[in-house]
């Protein structure tokens, strides 16, 4: 499948600057914010700064380097945000049945309360 990067979805903005956001972590591959509309005490989004829709995307397309950066700054975010011993959630949404909201990949790293069971039952 060919990925079509949209260069104008939200995070690509607040990668270049023209939206502010509140960094908790950045590094030479990967930046760290926290989510605007938060769903737990800890609510933090990890994105790399290569151009990628999707984990899908990124894992075939990315550089060993960018996986690498990408994958250190998640484990660096747990330890700033202090969930590792209690536990927290990492959840990377993608296309329309993931129902991603934002084009460019994240991963929501979700903590600071139990989240109960991953996926709510189908009624
Ligand atoms: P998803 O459904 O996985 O694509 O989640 C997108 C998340 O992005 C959602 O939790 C809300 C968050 N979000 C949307 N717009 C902004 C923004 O402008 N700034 C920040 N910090 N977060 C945003």
């Amino acid at each position: 499948m060919a990925f079509d990067y949209d260069p104008n979805n939200i995070f690509a903005k607040i990668l270049r600057g023209e939206i502010p956001n509140t960094t908790v972590y950045e590094s030479e591959h990967a930046l760290a914010f926290r989510d605007l509309y938060p769903q737990a005490p800890t609510h933090v989004l990890v994105i790399p700064k290569g151009a990628y829709v999707s984990m899908d995307h990124f894992t075939q397309e990315a550089s060993d380097a960018e996986i690498v950066g990408f994958m250190r700054a998640i484990g660096k975010v747990c330890e700033l945000e202090g969930v590792s011993e209690d536990g927290f959630r990492a959840i990377s949404n993608a296309g329309e049945n993931g129902v991603q909201e934002v084009p460019h990949l994240h991963v929501h790293i979700i903590g600071g309360r139990n989240l109960s069971r991953m996926l709510a039952k189908e009624t």
